[in-house]
């Protein structure tokens, strides 16, 4: 599906409903509360609602809506930011008449009854505001707010390959509309004593292999004893990356029957190894999950293997 066909089917319904995947980060409410407020501003007599599972990280955006089953009806459902459907949040979704997909990861699944996917987007986020620009559509201060928050997440502030003069043309755009930079700053900037001795923890305790891995390991134990969530924990991942020599890192939570394992690289190609442990994502972010610690050494070796690769390839 183009570009340009997506808004054919915010235009043809009344009632819009927009989700997003479990455990939401800032692109995916980015995407959602940006597009709801798009169309509450330029579409007054459209319904529009934005649900899903809440994210402390990310709340300052705003609430998701509670709904009935219900709603549902007549409604179209957009999914937004969610590579396949099992991450889809709020499963109710296929309730709605028809779905619509709007997403930046490696199509892998195309759910919806239409599905727009441009993996050249680093952010949903920016595949929004480029919507709402494209289209001469006004952009309010919340939803500007929400847009320039997803995009400044998913790039890691500008610095991930993927940004592009369009980003920074799309996001002068949002701060034209009063994207609120501040509040964004300090909202993702804050710092809890906790979260602030894990990291002392992490810096004290990774471990790097001869090959040039660098990862950390968590367990229920640890995250009670600095008494944080799963989610705090887990993004603590890029604390890891920039080590001299070691191109590939990864942050590894113990789960109660699984590893769930959260992967970076700054070069090697590191999402085939994701897949290859019930996992995926973009070539140089992805996730995985090991069945037991007992797969680690298998892990550790398939990325060593690509370190290799990787380094043979930038030497020719
Ligand atoms: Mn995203």
């Amino acid at each position: 599906m183009k570009k340009n066909e997506i808004l054919n089917y915010i235009y043809k319904y009344e009632k819009i409903i927009i989700h997003g995947h479990s455990r939401p980060d800032g692109d995916c409410y980015g995407a959602q509360l940006g597009l709801k407020n798009i169309i509450i501003e330029n579409f007054p007599n459209k319904e529009v609602y934005a649900v899903g599972e809440k994210s402390e990280y990310v709340d300052f955006l705003g609430q998701f809506d509670e709904i009935d089953d219900s709603t549902y009806k007549d409604a179209l459902s957009v999914v937004v930011d969610t590579a396949v459907s099992d991450r889809i949040s709020e499963k109710r979704y296929k309730l709605g008449k028809e779905v619509l997909k709007i997403d930046h990861h490696i199509d892998v699944e195309e759910y919806g009854d239409y599905n727009f996917v441009d993996t050249s987007y680093p952010a949903a986020s920016e595949i929004i505001t480029d919507l709402a620009v494209a289209n001469k559509l006004r952009i309010n201060i919340k939803g500007a707010t929400a847009l320039y928050t997803g995009i400044v997440t998913d790039t890691g502030r500008f610095r991930y390959r993927g940004v592009s003069g369009r980003t920074h043309i799309l996001v002068s755009h949002l701060i034209n509309s009063g994207a609120d930079l501040e509040i964004v700053n300090n909202n993702l900037g804050k710092e809890n004593i906790k979260s602030m001795k894990l990291k002392g923890y992490v810096y004290s305790n990774f471990i790097t292999t001869k090959g040039g891995f660098i990862y950390i390991k968590m367990n229920n134990q640890i995250l009670k004893e600095y008494g944080v969530s799963k989610e705090t924990a887990s993004s603590m991942v890029n604390l890891l990356g920039g080590l001299e020599g070691h191109p590939v890192w990864a942050l590894m939570i113990e789960h109660e029957d699984q590893i769930r394992v959260r992967l970076r690289s700054n070069g090697p190609k590191i999402s085939d190894v994701a897949a290859k442990f019930s996992g995926g994502g973009h070539a140089r972010a992805s996730g995985a999950t090991l069945k037991s610690w007992s797969e680690l050494d298998k892990f550790i070796q398939e990325i060593e293997k690509e370190i290799i690769k990787y380094k043979s390839e930038v030497q020719k």
